[in-house]
């Protein structure tokens, strides 16, 4: 089923030089970029968007970490594309991420593991609904995308 998932290069990514890096793997993998962003997340908008984890040990370490600089936001789009983005980026942890992903390739600690992506359909429409305005999502066609989806 074509999916629709948001993906966020946290700011060891973008300070590490990895956003080209990150890009060309979901570009080679044939999901379409939909959209894209620098943002520097305020405290207000890191606290919501990690609502979830409010309560645990490493919330307040957490939203230090992706506040405390610039971020890349984007929107890929493809079949399966939230599992697609979960397996390319791999384990939470770094340690126990499978070599080849972004996480084993890029990371060693799970407090700086570099990137986000939606860990379902429902996650993947709030997250993008907080980073990006309906204008900012672009609908369009591609020339190759009969060769990547059968
Ligand atoms: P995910 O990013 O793979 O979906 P979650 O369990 O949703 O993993 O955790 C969100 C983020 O919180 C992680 O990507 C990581 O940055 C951070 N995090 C999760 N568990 C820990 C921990 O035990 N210590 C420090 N940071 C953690
Ligand atoms: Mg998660």
């Amino acid at each position: 089923m074509r999916e629709r998932t948001f993906v966020l290069i946290k700011p060891d990514g973008v300070q590490r030089g990895l956003v080209g890096e990150i890009v060309r793997r979901f570009e080679n993998r044939g999901l379409q970029l939909v959209a894209l962003k620098m943002v520097r997340i305020s405290k207000a908008l890191a606290e919501e968007y990690y609502a979830e984890h409010k309560g645990k040990a490493f919330f307040e370490g957490l939203v230090e970490y992706v506040t405390s600089g610039p971020t890349v936001a984007m929107l890929w789009e493809g079949d399966n594309a939230v599992a697609v983005v979960r397996k390319t980026m791999g384990a939470t942890d770094p340690v126990k991420a499978e070599p080849g992903t972004i996480r084993a390739d890029f990371g060693l600690s799970i407090g700086r593991n570099v990137i986000h992506g939606s860990d379902s359909l429902e996650s993947a429409k709030r997250e993008a609904a907080l980073f990006f305005r309906p204008d900012e999502i672009h609908a369009y066609e591609r020339s190759q995308d009969a060769w990547i989806h059968g």
